[in-house]
């Protein structure tokens, strides 16, 4: 069985991890089965995409069965598995949906992190993990969890190791929706639908303003704004949005 399964329902590609007898935890074969995932997710065709695992787990970060011998310089290590992973996830102009089915840890962590949009089922937890092994957190966790929480808070928690549960990742807003386990692949999978039928351009763009948006003066993102503005207006879904709504019928969006 592979270590990392992509299927694809209509426009909405679902990738989940798939060693859960280690709860998802990273090796080489997951790390490219996920970027074979992402590649894939390019397509035009593909208009969502859903992150899970399988099994009680959604992903525990590196497989420390590998760290049994010394492990080398791990900044080539993290630049080769984890970096074109993340990078893949935040430049892909499409929404990216990490449906958080059990523990979320270190690497695994920021992975969910680096997702657009986050939703948890019940029993899901949230754990630091990279102090209780005396390492920092890596895969852009330090990143994302600035934005997302805050300096103050996410220190303290990434420091305290503490494990947090998908009610209080909710209330944080590190989570923007809990269900009941046995629902979460079929809210997600609801959810991601929704945005497939969404204008797919404009979503990645607004996706793209967002990022641009952390780092940008007032001017930049006035400039870039306008520049996407123009292109949006110029996609085949600007026109049935304007048309549709002329008409007064629901708008057909087809992603172009
Ligand atoms: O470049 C680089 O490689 C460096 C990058 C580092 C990035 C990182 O992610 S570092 C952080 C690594 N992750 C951890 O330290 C988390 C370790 N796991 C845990 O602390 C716990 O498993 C959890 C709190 C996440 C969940 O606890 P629980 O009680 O629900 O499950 P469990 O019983 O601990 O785990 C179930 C099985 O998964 C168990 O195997 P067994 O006993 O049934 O045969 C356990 O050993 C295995 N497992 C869990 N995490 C890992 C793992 N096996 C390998 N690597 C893991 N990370």
């Amino acid at each position: 069985m592979a270590e990392v399964m992509v299927e694809r329902e209509g426009a909405v590609l679902r990738i989940t991890l798939n060693r859960p007898e280690v709860l998802n935890a990273f090796n080489r074969a997951v790390h490219a089965g996920l970027a074979a995932g992402l590649d894939e997710a390019r397509s035009p065709d593909v208009r969502a995409v859903v992150i899970t695992g399988a099994g009680r787990g959604f992903c525990v970060g590196q497989d420390l069965t590998e760290f049994r011998d010394a492990p080398g310089d791990i900044r080539d290590t993290l630049e080769q598995t984890y970096h074109p992973n993340v990078r893949a996830i935040r430049a892909l102009e499409k929404p990216v949906i990490a449906a958080i089915n059990g523990p979320a840890a270190g690497a695994g962590l920021s992975l969910a992190c680096a997702c657009d949009i986050r939703i948890a089922a019940e029993s899901a937890t949230f754990v630091p993990a990279f102090i209780g092994i005396g390492l920092v957190p890596d895969s852009g966790g330090t990143f994302f969890l600035n934005r997302l929480l805050g300096f103050a808070r996410a220190f303290a928690w990434m420091t305290a190791n503490r494990r947090l549960s998908a009610r209080e990742a909710e209330d944080w807003g590190l989570v923007s929706e809990v269900v009941e386990d046995e629902r979460l692949p079929q809210r997600a999978a609801q959810l991601a639908a929704t945005y497939a039928a969404l204008p797919t351009r404009a979503v990645g763009m607004t996706k793209r303003l967002f990022e641009h948006a952390t780092t940008a003066t007032l001017e930049e993102q006035l400039r870039l704004e306008a520049e996407l503005q123009s292109a949006a207006t110029r996609t085949e879904d600007f026109a049935e949005g304007v048309a549709a709504f002329l008409e007064r019928r629901p708008a057909r969006f087809g992603g172009r």
